[in-house]
C-alpha cells in the first residue's frame, strides 16, 4: 500500500527531477499526478518508464491525495498550497514562501528529521534553498562534535538555480561568442554570464547583502542551531548544474582535520573525496545526477584558533531541491503518515 502523490509544477526542471527521483528511489506510490499551469496543459512528463500527461493545477481537487510536492514559485504556492493543505494533503514546498514561518518545519532529513512532526500546524513542510541544503548536511555532524561558532561561506552557483531561463541564457551567450551576430543583452542575469562570474543572486537587502545570502544565514539557524553565525557571499558562475561552496568554519573546540574527515565519511548524505593530489577533489560537473553532497579540500585554517576549511559540491536540482523534497516525503511516510 502506498500514497497518492501529486507533483505541482511537473514540467519545470525541479518538478521533472522530483518525478525522476520518486521513481528512482521507488517511493511507494499508489497513484501519481503531474500538475501544471494551464499554459503547459497536456504536455507529457516521464515517471520511470511511464509517461504522464499533465493536468490543470487550477481545477485540481486535492481531496484524498496524501502528499503534494510543490515546485512552483511563491506566487502560485500562495494560491494552491493552502488549498491542498486544507483538503488534507501534506504539502512539501520548494519555494521560499513558508520557510521562515514558525509554524512550518524547514527540513533537511539528515540534519533535523525530528522537527518534521511540526507539520501538523499547517499541513505544510518547507524545503530549504539549494545552497543551504548542501551546506547544512556538512555542518551538522561537525557541529555535533565541536560546536560551530561562525561560518564564512562563498558560493559558486550554477545557472540552473535560476530555472530554464538561466540555462538558456548561458547556452545562448556561449554560442554567440563564436557568432557575435546572435549576441543579445542579458535578460535573466544582470550581466553577461558566459565566461564571467556575477556576485549577485536574488534581490538586494538594505544592509547590502542579497536575499540569497540572507537565506543561507536564516535557514542555517532554523535547521541546525540558532546560535551559529553565518556570513555568505553568493556568486553565479557559468556552470549548468551543480553548486559549489568554499566553507570556512570556526569551532568552539579544536577539531583536527583528520578527525573531521572521518566524521564526514560517516555522515549521512555525505561523500568525502579528498586526496591531496591533482584532481583529488570533486567539481560541479562530476556531481550531476548524484544523491550525495561531496566534500573535498578538508584542511585546518591556521589563522584562527579552531578553524577548518572545506569545499562542498552538490547537484542543486537534487539535494538542493527535488531529492531533499522526496527525502522529506520518505521521512513523513516513515514517521507520520499511516499507510505506505
Ligand atoms: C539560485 N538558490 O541558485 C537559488 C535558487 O529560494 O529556492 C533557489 C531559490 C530558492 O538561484
Amino acid at each position: 500500500m502506498g500514497y497518492k502523490v501529486a507533483v505541482v509544477g511537473a514540467t519545470g526542471n525541479v518538478g521533472r527531477e522530483m518525478l525522476n527521483i520518486l521513481a528512482e528511489r521507488q517511493f511507494p506510490v499508489d497513484e501519481i499526478c503531474a500538475l501544471a499551469s494551464r499554459k503547459s496543459l497536456g504536455s507529457e512528463v516521464s515517471f520511470g518508464d511511464k509517461t504522464l500527461k499533465t493536468k490543470d493545477l487550477d481545477t485540481f481537487d486535492f481531496t484524498g491525495w496524501d502528499i503534494a510536492l510543490f515546485a512552483v514559485g511563491s506566487d502560485a504556492t500562495k494560491i494552491y498550497a493552502p488549498k491542498a493543505a486544507k483538503a488534507g494533503c501534506v504539502v512539501i514546498d520548494n519555494s521560499s514562501l513558508y520557510r521562515y514561518d514558525a509554524d512550518v518545519p524547514l527540513i533537511v532529513p539528515e540534519v533535523n528529521a525530528d522537527a518534521i512532526t511540526g507539520y501538523t500546524k499547517k499541513n505544510i513542510i518547507a524545503n530549504p534553498n539549494c545552497s543551504t541544503a548542501q551546506m547544512v548536511v556538512a555542518l551538522k555532524p561537525l557541529h555535533d562534535r565541536a560546536r560551530i561558532k561562525r561560518v564564512v561561506v562563498s558560493t559558486y552557483q550554477s545557472v540552473s538555480g535560476a530555472g530554464k531561463a538561466g540555462i538558456d541564457e548561458l547556452w545562448d551567450q556561449t554560442k554567440s561568442i563564436y557568432n557575435p551576430v546572435d549576441n543579445k543583452p542579458p535578460t535573466k542575469f544582470t550581466k553577461q554570464i558566459a565566461f564571467n562570474v556575477i556576485p549577485h543572486i536574488d534581490v538586494f537587502m538594505e544592509d547590502g547583502s542579497t536575499k540569497e545570502e540572507w537565506k543561507m544565514v536564516v535557514e542555517t539557524k532554523k535547521i541546525v542551531d540558532k546560535d551559529i553565525k553565518v556570513t555568505a557571499t553568493c556568486v553565479r558562475v557559468p556552470v549548468f548544474v551543480g553548486h559549489a561552496e568554499s566553507i570556512n568554519i570556526e569551532f568552539e573546540e579544536f577539531l583536527d582535520e583528520d578527525e573531521a574527515r572521518e566524521i564526514l565519511r560517516e555522515a549521512p548524505g555525505v561523500m568525502v573525496i579528498d586526496k591531496r593530489e591533482d584532481g583529488g577533489y570533486v567539481t560541479p560537473t562530476e556531481c550531476v545526477g548524484d544523491f550525495a553532497t561531496f566534500i573535498s579540500r578538508i584542511r585546518q585554517d591556521g589563522t584562527i584558533e579552531n578553524g577548518l576549511n572545506l569545499w562542498c559540491v552538490s547537484d542543486n536540482l537534487r539535494k538542493g531541491a527535488a531529492l531533499n523534497a522526496v527525502q522529506i516525503a520518505e521521512t513523513l511516510g516513515q514517521r507520520c503518515l499511516k499507510k505506505g
